[in-house]
């Protein structure tokens, strides 16, 4: 587990492009898209309601949108990837 100084340090490096952002698709916050995200994607499966971590899209429903947010971005990464 890193330190914030550590964190924020990362961040700065990484400056303010795209790969500073925090991803939607990025389920469990490792800063990688992958299958580990698709699992709770599939455990959500179709589940509604507010404040889903899984709803990528925020319309109040875990669906194929999300899906397609997922496998829009899939293996894509952040600077959060590599961090744990
Ligand atoms: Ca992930
Ligand atoms: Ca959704």
């Amino acid at each position: 587990m890193y330190d914030f100084a550590v964190i924020a340090d990362k961040w700065r490096q990484f400056g303010s492009g795209d790969s500073n952002t925090l991803m939607a698709g990025d389920l469990n916050d490792d800063g990688i898209i992958d299958m580990f995200d698709f699992a709770l994607l599939g455990r959500d499966w179709l589940l509604a309601g507010n404040c889903l971590r899984t709803d990528t899209n925020n319309d109040k429903t875990v669906n194929t949108k999300d899906l397609a947010e997922i496998s829009n971005m899939w293996l894509e990464t952040n600077w959060l990837h590599g961090m744990q």
